[in-house]
């Protein structure tokens, strides 16, 4: 028996304890190491009955999605459907008793077995379309027979859990067990002893007719096109839920296990692997080991109650950390409050809080006008406008009011951290936290490292981006940054591309095609023109004279079109914000290029892609060689989840890879030899094209060297 399964016996019931740390995923020696145990208790006279459960914090996370790579690399592929079926068969009952997860494989495993139990606490769920695949042992042709095919297309779809309330209301959990499961599975276990063994896969009453379920696969089909736009293994996981209302059980599987390989060897697979797994990656500082003493953050302040100030108080308020907002006099603070409030409300019109939560939530934030308590709390982000001689003047004020060991971190999106740090007595206190609009909303927490930023505060950031359900990326302190200084040169191109003959909807609708959010043009005009208009107007002493600068934005700017705020900017705005095209301005853009003697021509949405995206990955590539970024992936995961880069991409140095360096780097030099020196191509790029190696290489280099 391998170590990785423990057999024990609790008189006349047996308990097989999956003990394969952190997750007990069904890596090598897991299914081998059941099977055995179930052949074992099959022939054991005085079991009468099997208890299954999870050794540590969960039941079964899934899969080893670590051994996939494998599979697409020529290895064998491991399929878990005999086991399924061996435990299915059993002659004695085999109880699953389920705490913290069972996800994927996880919860295929416990739909073999004849009953579920379930702490109340637990989760249950089919997430494999988050990694680009669909479930691959029967749990699309399980699931139907034991929810019914509307919740199972939903659960194989969107691949969020459920909650063990929920899928004990749906029939998927037979018993929730308060307390001891252990124990409450054996003595379940011991009821259901002489009873026959219900098998999921014979079960057929739920499975509806083929009206009913023509029009909820129908259904199904449009809210996925719709919300998971550009995503294949949605559609392809409905066409296996499908298959389980049309074939018997062992053709449902066949169907199923063709559209899993098909999905698992496609590029956006592979892709969604990538970004599992760089979302924990980012986590890790080579410098800053996981024993670095954190920092207690129990109550914290924030300096500013503008959009976001606001939406960071929000933050911190939602995992329950006392927040003192502050801002210069009272009506400005009633004006941030308000804001807050009016977000609360419409989160809770939405359904995603409760108002008992948010009423709970806005009795932590505490809106104060001056510095008075700053001294109880273990952190402040300063939030105020966007200029240095302010943010220098509010270091100043903190340095003198917060105790000692409280971490001063600003949420500049591009301002020198170390220059905020030197207005400071202890600049190894200080660091950046650059939070993304809707700050309540993005998950992306940009961390900027200073100069003599303390590994301790480093960490504290870290582990505390968690706790406020953001993913924290370390970064170095180089002007704007990593995103905003990658973003520069992607909505550079976006303006030369009309200011050359692209029309301003082509540009986005390439972009939104490719699968990003919004449109580079669009994402400007939501943000507000005038915030670069300001910073370019503050750098303009550092552009090297004789380069080509983007000028149709301030020209807008000039003319007091902003975007959205202002109902107008690269289009027009309606009063729900819904964008129109600008009647006048590409009239107006074509007289400006032909004033700067800008020829014009038609442009494909092809060109399109390639020179915006590859702005951002040839500034990735200075930014990694800089030592600005720790990994590519760092760069990918900024990109997901701050700037609505496709996550099936992978982000744009995951893309460049899957493209091809070369083929990349050649397209770069293109457009050197066309556009000139802002398209230098990136040292690092060049290197690794000529080569023949990838960023992902680059990364695993840089892993070994630390
Ligand atoms: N395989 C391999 N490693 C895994 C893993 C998995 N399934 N799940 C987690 N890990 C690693 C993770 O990389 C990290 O490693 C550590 O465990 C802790 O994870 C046949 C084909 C369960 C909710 O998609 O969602 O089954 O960084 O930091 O925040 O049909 O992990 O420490 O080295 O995330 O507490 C389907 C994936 C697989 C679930 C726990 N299952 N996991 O979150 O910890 S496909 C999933 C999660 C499948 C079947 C198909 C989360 C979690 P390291 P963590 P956490």
């Amino acid at each position: 028996m391998s170590d990785l399964i423990k057999v024990s016996k609790e008189n006349d019931v047996a308990v097989i304890t999956i003990d394969n740390p952190p997750v007990n995923a069904l890596g090598p020696g897991v299914p081998e190491g059941i099977g055995a145990a179930i052949d074992e208790i099959s022939r054991d006279p005085a079991v009468k009955a099997a208890v299954v459960i999870g050794a540590g914090r969960t039941f079964v996370a899934g899969a080893d999605i670590k051994e996939f790579g494998k599979m697409t690399s020529g290895g064998p592929r491991r399929s878990l459907l005999p086991l399924l079926l061996q435990i299915e068969d059993s002659a004695k009952p085999v109880v699953m008793a389920i705490h913290g997860n069972a996800f994927g494989g996880g919860l295929e495993l416990a739909m073999a077995g004849h009953y579920r139990v379930a702490s109340p606490s637990a989760q249950v769920g089919q997430p494999e379309v988050n990694l680009g695949i669909i479930p691959g042992a029967a749990g699309t042709q399980r699931l139907p027979r034991l929810i019914g095919v509307a919740k199972a297309a939903e659960m194989c779809t969107g691949g969020k859990p459920v909650s063990a309330r929920e899928a004990a209301t749906l029939g998927l959990i037979d018993r929730l067990i308060e307390g001891d499961l252990l124990a409450g599975a054996v003595s379940f276990a011991r009821e259901v002893a002489a009873k026959p063994a219900p098998k999921a896969r014979e079960r057929t009453e739920k499975l509806g007719t083929a009206e009913e379920n023509a029009a909820i696969i129908a259904a199904a089909r449009a809210a996925a096109s719709k919300k998971q736009r550009g995503l294949k293994a949605p559609l392809a996981a409905i066409d296996a839920v499908e298959a389980a209302t049309k074939s018997p059980f062992e053709e449902g599987c066949q169907v199923e296990a063709k559209l899993f390989t098909e999905c698992l060897f496609s590029d956006q697979s592979k892709a969604l692997i990538h970004v599992f797994f760089g979302e924990r990656e980012v986590a890790k500082i080579p410098d800053v080991p996981k024993e670095t003493p954190v920092l207690p953050v129990n109550r914290v302040a924030v300096v500013g109650s503008g959009t976001m100030g606001g939406g960071i108080a929000m933050v911190f308020a939602n995992a329950g950390i006392p927040v003192l907002l502050k801002d210069v006099d009272e009506a400005t603070l009633d004006a941030g409050m308000g804001k807050i409030r009016k977000n609360y409300a419409s989160s809770v019109q939405r359904g995603r809080f409760t108002q008992a939560f948010v009423d709970e939530r806005l009795n932590l934030i505490t809106p104060v006008l001056n510095y008075n308590k700053f001294s109880e709390v273990d952190m402040v982000v300063e939030a105020v406008f966007e200029g240095m001689a302010l943010k220098k003047t509010v270091f100043m004020d903190l340095d003198r009011a917060c105790r000692r060991g409280a971490i001063l971190a600003s949420n500049t999106s591009t301002l020198n951290i170390d220059e905020i740090a030197s207005a400071t007595s202890r600049p190894e206190a200080v660091i950046g936290t650059h939070f993304f609009s809707p700050a309540n909303v993005m998950r992306l927490l940009e961390i900027v490292r200073g100069k003599k930023s303390s590994k301790e505060v480093i960490a504290t950031c870290m582990q505390l981006s968690k706790k406020l359900g953001k993913i924290g990326v370390l970064v170095g302190n180089c002007r704007a940054f990593v995103g905003n200084r990658m973003f520069g040169p992607y909505r550079r191109e976006a303006q030369f591309l009309v200011e050359e003959g692209a029309d301003v909807q082509a540009v986005d609708q390439a972009l939104v095609e490719f699968g990003n959010a919004m449109g580079p043009l669009a994402t400007g005009d939501l943000a507000g023109l005038d915030v670069g208009w300001r910073i370019r107007k503050e750098y303009r002493h550092l552009e090297k004279p004789g380069i080509r600068q983007p000028f149709a934005e301030d020209r807008l700017c000039e003319m007091g079109h902003y975007g959205q705020k202002t109902v107008r900017g690269w289009y027009c705005y309606d009063e729900n914000r819904r964008p129109s095209p600008d009647p006048e301005l590409a009239t107006q853009v074509r007289k400006w290029s032909a004033e700067a003697g800008i020829p014009q021509r038609q442009i494909s949405a092809e060109e399109i892609v390639d020179r915006c995206v590859y702005a951002l990955v040839n500034e990735g590539a200075r930014i990694l060689e800089e030592g600005y970024a720790l990994r590519a992936v760092d760069i990918d995961i900024i990109y997901i989840n701050g700037y609505g880069f496709p996550a099936y991409r992978g982000g744009p140095m995951w893309h460049a890879d899957t493209v091809g360096l070369q083929k990349v780097y050649a397209r770069i030099c293109e457009f050197h030899q066309q556009h000139g020196e802002l398209w230098a191509p990136a040292p690092l790029l060049k290197r690794l094209a000529e080569a023949g190696k990838t960023f992902a290489e680059f990364d695993k280099e840089q892993v070994a060297a630390a």
